[in-house]
């Protein structure tokens, strides 16, 4: 079977098409080294994350059912609080790191990806698949992660299995990837003498004179990587480094204890004073149970407080000392079973986040509060008032705002 010509058509099937002097064995293996070095981190951390969020919960699927791919053979750790900071601070400021670096290496490796005929035999057929999937899968992991840090949750309820099943489709054609390409990529590295065009396909046949360096490609690669993760920490640790965070999507709302980034704002939420006055009440239920709390009531149990921070999937993350009642405690007054989970619902309806559901080992957790206080005065509307859960190790996303009603439900 011949479905293709012998010869190539005019255009980038062409070898003489690609012209860069730069391409070569050794630049590739060279940006490979950067990713194999990366990805495993990005890939462990962005698991972690979905594991993080319990999607095995129903109230924190965001509307999809589980798949048999949502296995979870543990439940994410509490302690050290900052946690999740930490392993999500890294997905997100070592993925954008890695995006210029995914890039080059996709540059340097173009020709590759037209060479002609495009595949003779099945074995050489189910190789393209797999670089399809690798590059396919790639750019849409990095582009679906970045943009979802600028427009939280833009796609809504497309974003979290969109990003967690490509994940699964990448990280398998990377495993592949990197099996069938060590040994080449070591040999790249070995070597210090420039290969022939003969000897490696990467290298152009009739190569332009360079416009610069493969040290300055390499470098200007380098110092956009440094430049994207130090704006990424800078977002993760918080804090003075947040300076640093020059593309930072959450901006500073408020002053005073209240001065912190803020995801989502009262405004935005189209919370009104009316519901969060003196007629706002909590419902706590358990079973049949209900017991309804005004602030003042709530204010008089025994509060707590504890420094805990936000951390964001978007890899931002701030960390405030607050203050309020234990939701064991909260769980206790209405007699709910131990082991319960806990189902938060907020005021606010038109958001993809007003409410989501805590693990029994998140419910009972001393730190796990409902939020009165922040830094010593009351929480600010745009940081949750009345009430906002907050614990140890959980992605903001649990972290409810403008909370109406707790719901516990027995193991
Ligand atoms: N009611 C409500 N609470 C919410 C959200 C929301 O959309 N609605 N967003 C959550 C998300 S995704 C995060 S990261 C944190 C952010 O807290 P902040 O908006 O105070 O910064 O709040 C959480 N609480
Ligand atoms: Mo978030």
């Amino acid at each position: 079977m011949r479905p293709f010509g012998e010869s190539p058509p005019p255009g980038p099937f062409r070898r003489e098409f690609w012209r860069s002097p730069l391409r070569g064995p050794r630049l590739t293996a060279l940006l490979g080294l950067a990713l194999l070095v990366a990805v495993p981190i990005i890939a462990v951390t962005g698991f972690l994350s979905n594991a993080a969020y319990y999607p095995r919960l129903g109230g924190n699927a965001t509307g999809r059912t589980l798949g048999p791919l949502d296995v979870y053979l543990f439940s994410f750790p509490r302690s050290p609080s900052w946690v999740y900071a930490l392993t999500q601070g890294l997905h997100v400021t070592i993925g954008l790191g890695a995006f210029p670096i995914l890039l080059a290496k996709l540059w340097s490796v173009v020709p590759r990806l037209f060479v002609w005929p495009p595949f003779a035999t099945a074995t050489e057929a189910l190789e393209r698949v797999s670089l399809a999937l690798l590059v396919g899968g790639a750019l849409f992991e990095f582009v679906t992660g970045i943009l979802n840090i600028q427009y939280a949750y833009l796609f809504h309820f497309f974003f979290t299995p969109a990003h967690y099943y490509g994940a699964w489709v990448f990280t398998a054609a990377f495993l592949c990837h990197v099996a069938l390409k060590l040994p080449t990529m070591r040999r790249a590295l070995a070597t210090r003498r420039e290969l022939s065009a003969q000897e490696s396909s990467l290298v152009a046949v009739a190569p332009a004179t360079a416009t610069m360096s493969r040290r300055t490609l390499l470098g200007t690669v380098g110092a956009g990587s440094l430049l994207l993760m130090l704006q990424g920490a800078g977002q993760a640790v918080g804090g003075p480094l947040r300076r640093l965070a020059f593309l930072a999507p959450r901006d500073h709302v408020g002053a005073g204890p209240n001065g912190f980034a803020v995801n989502r704002t009262a405004a935005a939420a189209a919370i009104t004073p009316q519901q969060v006055g003196e007629r706002w009440r909590l419902v706590v239920s358990a079973g049949g149970r209900t017991r309804t709390f005004s602030r003042r009531q709530l204010l008089s149990l025994p509060l707590h407080s504890y420094d805990l921070p936000i951390a964001c999937v978007e890899g931002w993350s701030t960390t405030q000392r607050w203050a309020g009642v234990r939701l064991r405690d909260l769980a206790t007054i209405v007699r709910a079973p131990s082991g319960a989970t806990m189902t938060a619902h907020s005021l606010a309806t038109n958001g993809v986040f007003d409410g989501a559901t805590l693990a029994p080992g998140q419910v009972d957790d001393d730190r796990t509060l409902l939020a009165l206080m922040v830094n010593g005065v009351p929480l600010s509307l745009d940081h949750g008032f009345p009430a906002r859960v907050i614990g140890p190790g959980l992605p903001g996303v649990h972290c409810t705002k403008w909370v109406a009603r707790l719901e516990f439900e027995g193991a």
